[in-house]
């Protein structure tokens, strides 16, 4: 079958084209670097884009923390509101999970075994093992869907934000939060850089 255009049509299928370019281009970005004053690493510093109503869409699916060779992986995690974290054990120890926070303990469970929990409630929570007084981490339930964590130079970039006003809210699990308002356009990334003290 052949098809045949008139110029009416052609250029239809040109605007088209043109709007759904531009539907991708309708968001932004914010990228920067986070510096942990007196740390050695500036890696698990968890950046979010906080504003009114925004609405979060918890993932399908349990996101994992492990307990391996006598560490929780990773270190930090963020996650949106809602969102059921399985809490898992690699390791030929039994390992044990709670949190002074979120007031749950999960109990003691051996490799293999895993148990879930759910955050409904923004915050921060320390993760503990009452086996080993040593291990430690931090889900960090946030209220926003943008959000990144830092990389061990303290890099970040969170991408896909919808224009608009923004509080740039940077956690460290030892330094003091900082903020900053950011005004993301779809024209060009954002850049910010932040110091962190204690
Ligand atoms: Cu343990």
């Amino acid at each position: 079958m052949s098809l045949r255009l008139n110029s009416g049509t052609r250029i239809a299928v040109f605007v088209c084209l043109i709007s759904s370019a531009t539907a991708h281009a309708q968001t932004g970005s914010v990228t920067g670097q986070i510096t942990a004053t007196g740390l050695q690493s500036s890696g698990d510093v968890v950046v979010s884009l906080e504003a009114q109503g925004l609405s979060v869409k918890p993932p399908a699916m349990p996101i994992e923390m492990d307990q391996k060779d006598m560490k929780f992986v990773p270190h930090v995690l963020p996650v949106v509101k809602a969102t059921t974290v399985r809490f898992l054990n690699s390791d030929s120890i039994r390992h044990n999970v709670f949190s002074p926070e979120g007031k749950y303990n999960l109990g003691n469970w051996r490799r293999g075994e895993s148990r879930d929990y759910t955050f409904d409630t923004s915050g921060v929570y320390t993760q503990l093992c009452r086996r080993h007084e040593e291990m430690e981490a931090f889900v960090v339930v946030l209220d926003t869907p943008y959000f990144a964590t830092t990389d061990p130079s303290g890099a970040f970039e969170i991408a896909n934000v919808p224009p608009g006003k923004y509080t740039l809210v940077a956690w460290s699990e030892t330094l003091k939060t900082a903020k900053e308002t950011v005004s993301v356009t779809a024209a060009k990334p954002v850049a910010v850089n932040l110091t962190l003290t204690k």
